[in-house]
């Protein structure tokens, strides 16, 4: 009861902090394909305030762990690693966004249905926590109207 009550006054206090420092715009979570457990969300985040602020971290509760990762081209391939930490100079917009810098939900047991709101949370180093809703989407099109192609049955037989 008392770590519920202290959470609460927590929440409060960061959300009051964070509505005069960010503004939030477009921000998603990408639907996972059946079996998947990590998903990413994307966002535009403008910080608002006259201050540097510095995303450290985050979390959310669909996800048992939540990392800030971008993506890198290495020796022909496409990486992506965790990033430390986001500094966002005061006026400026960062995105988040599919190939770049993007955030990444791990152990995600809940499924993610296409206009669900889920909320994620951005900590920072002196600016308070940002409490943001995002949205489920698929960025599939038009998968569920492929044909299903049945190989078994086009095979000639064995015998
Ligand atoms: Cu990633």
């Amino acid at each position: 009861m008392k770590n519920v009550l202290l959470c609460s006054l927590l929440i409060i206090a960061g959300c009051a902090a964070a509505t005069e420092t960010f503004r939030t715009e477009n921000s998603y979570i990408r639907t996972m394909p059946p079996g998947q457990k990590v998903t990413a969300a994307f966002l535009q985040l403008t910080n608002i305030s006259d201050r540097l602020c510095t995303i450290t971290g985050g979390s959310s509760d669909i996800a048992s762990e939540l990392q800030i990762h971008e993506h890198q081209h290495s020796g022909g391939m496409m990486r992506m690693r965790p990033v430390a930490a986001v500094p966002v100079a005061a006026g400026e917009t960062v995105y988040f966004q599919p190939g770049k810098l993007h955030l990444m939900l791990f152990g995600v047991e809940a499924v993610l249905r296409p206009g669900d709101v889920h909320e994620i949370r951005l900590t920072t180093d002196n600016c308070g926590v940002l409490i943001f809703s995002a949205e489920v989407r698929s960025l599939l099109k038009n998968t569920e109207s492929m044909p299903v192609m049945n190989h078994h049955s086009a095979e000639p037989s064995a015998k």
